[in-house]
């Protein structure tokens, strides 16, 4: 019988096809562990648009996300939601983000995040973007930013409350 090892072959690469798609993918630089690195489709002309992912620190020192870059982006910064005079407000960390030692820091909608600031072109669901994560200690690492849906939320996460983001 010829076609049986290609049969076998076929099956694996939709077992492999499968799985890439229906897991979320993550990255591991030194103690740092990233979870999910994810963006939103924006509409025709947006300039803008926001990094998520949840980084979780294993070790004994607190690190801190000091820089991003996303390609096709003009600029990224790392921003805080934090009240204002009543209003909530982003603003960007210019000493970055602590990831404390032993716990995570989630980015996500109305909290901390990336942001992508000169978008070259329209962010497409399905499609994802590379960039670079750049920690103090544990150094860079590249990633890439799965573009979910306009709207989309973190998993399980429907929390559209305006608190401070701490
Ligand atoms: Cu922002």
């Amino acid at each position: 019988m010829q076609f049986l090892p290609n049969t076998r072959i076929f099956v694996l690469f939709l077992c492999f096809l499968s799985s890439s798609l229906a897991f979320a993918h993550g990255y591991k630089v030194g103690d740092l562990d990233i979870h999910h690195p994810w963006t939103r489709a924006t509409p025709a002309g947006a300039d803008v648009a926001g990094g998520y992912m949840e980084i979780s620190n294993s070790g004994t020192s607190d690190d801190r996300l000091v820089a991003v870059e996303v390609s096709g982006v003009h600029m990224s910064a790392i921003h805080e939601m934090a009240m204002v005079d009543g209003i909530m407000k982003m603003r960007p960390l210019p000493s970055g983000l602590e990831i404390k030692a032993g716990q995570s820091v989630v980015l996500k909608p109305g909290a901390f995040h990336v942001m992508m600031m000169g978008l070259s072109k329209p962010l497409v669901a399905g499609e994802t973007i590379s960039g670079t994560l750049q920690f103090e200690k544990a150094g860079s690492i590249a990633v890439e930013f799965k573009v979910e849906a306009m709207g989309a939320e973190p998993n399980g996460q429907h929390n559209h409350s305006a608190a401070p983001a701490n």
